[in-house]
């Protein structure tokens, strides 16, 4: 027969387990530790779990007391391992927010503004004019074929512009557009009336390049197709655009001749006293408007087009176009 366990024995060992825990819950200073401290007093073979085993021994008067106990000192500590847990994990946190704080108030990196290039800034006050004015703006591609840049628009086999003097053919027998007219024929091609498109790009020329002249040059041309447009829609249409761009201007008209225009115009405006050409214009010729699809005993059309880098010349007294493609931050700041 064995010796009755004292209940005395097993209260004293789970005081003393509840003092010995609560102490090394108090001096843990890691969540993983303390994990390992709930494991080792309250897990299914911890501390408390072991005396609790000793209770079988205990008489039937004295179980109910240590069991009381017993349960008293599982809460406990289950208390103070939540309340070390809290504590931890709050710690943790404040040091998170501790080491990532961001000072607002220190100067920040100093990155220079930049802006557009004169002839960019240009190109879209001129762009803006006509959506402004409900034209939508079509785009193509630089490399042409001989149809498109000149057969549609009118140009007759032997024209000058042809030659290749005055055009960059290519080795695969097409070329870079010179001007982007051919836009707004594959445009035609592909819209029915009533047609209000600009088409600005790039353009090439075999041009020996000066102060004048370059063979890389940029171009906006205007179209609009409709039933019963006339030369006054065209004129007031000029008017309207060059007064967005130079202001309160006289303009003034003088017969001239394109290929794709009749009749057809040159655009002067009235500028620092003097009268300055800005730009082409002329009522869309019908061999064009056939060659789209378009019947131009229903339709008439009026298209103008100018030089982008001559415009910009003008409205910022530049003497020489090439400084428009030099680089040279010490021009392109004054824009
Ligand atoms: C100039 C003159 C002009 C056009 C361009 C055009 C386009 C089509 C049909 C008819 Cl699809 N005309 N464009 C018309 C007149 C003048 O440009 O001096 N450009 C720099």
């Amino acid at each position: 027969m064995s010796i009755p366990v004292q209940s005395n024995d097993l209260e004293a060992q789970l005081q003393s387990l509840r003092q010995e825990a609560q102490e090394a819950i108090a001096s843990t200073d890691t969540l993983d530790a303390l994990e390992q401290l709930r494991i080792k007093y309250l897990g299914k073979k911890g501390s408390v779990s072991r005396v609790l085993g000793g209770m079988g021994k205990l008489s039937p008067e004295e179980r109910p007391k240590i069991g009381a106990l017993a349960n008293e000192v599982k809460e406990a500590l289950q208390g103070d391992l939540d309340a070390r847990r809290t504590a931890l994990q709050d710690a943790a946190i404040m040091a998170q927010i501790e080491s990532e704080t961001l000072d607002i108030t220190m100067p920040g990196v100093f990155r220079p503004q930049g802006h557009g290039h004169p002839l960019t800034q240009t190109m879209n006050q001129m762009i803006d004019v006509f959506v402004g004015l409900g034209y939508t703006v079509a785009t193509g591609p630089e490399m042409e074929t001989d149809y498109y840049n000149f057969e549609a628009l009118n140009f007759q086999p032997d024209h000058p512009a042809r030659d290749m003097q005055d055009t960059l053919f290519l080795p695969n027998g097409n070329l870079l557009r010179t001007h982007t007219s051919s836009v707004q024929i594959r445009y035609m091609e592909e819209h029915e009336p009533p047609v209000r498109i600009i088409s600005p790009g790039r353009c090439y020329r075999r041009d020996t390049v000066d102060a004048t002249h370059s063979a890389v040059f940029h171009q906006l041309e205007i179209l609009a197709v409709d039933e019963g447009l006339t030369f006054t829609d065209l004129r007031g249409t000029l008017k309207v655009f060059l007064e967005a761009m130079f202001g309160d201007i006289e303009i003034r008209l003088r017969p001239s001749y394109f290929p794709f225009t009749e009749p057809s115009a040159e655009v002067d405006v009235r500028w620092k006293g003097r009268w300055l050409e800005v730009m082409g214009c002329g009522m869309v010729d019908p061999n064009v408007l056939k060659s789209v699809g378009y019947d131009p005993e229903v339709y008439t059309g009026f298209a103008a087009g100018l030089g982008v880098e001559r415009i910009a010349m003008v409205l910022h007294q530049i003497d020489d176009i090439r400084r428009l493609y030099a680089s040279d931050l010490r021009f392109l700041r004054q824009f």
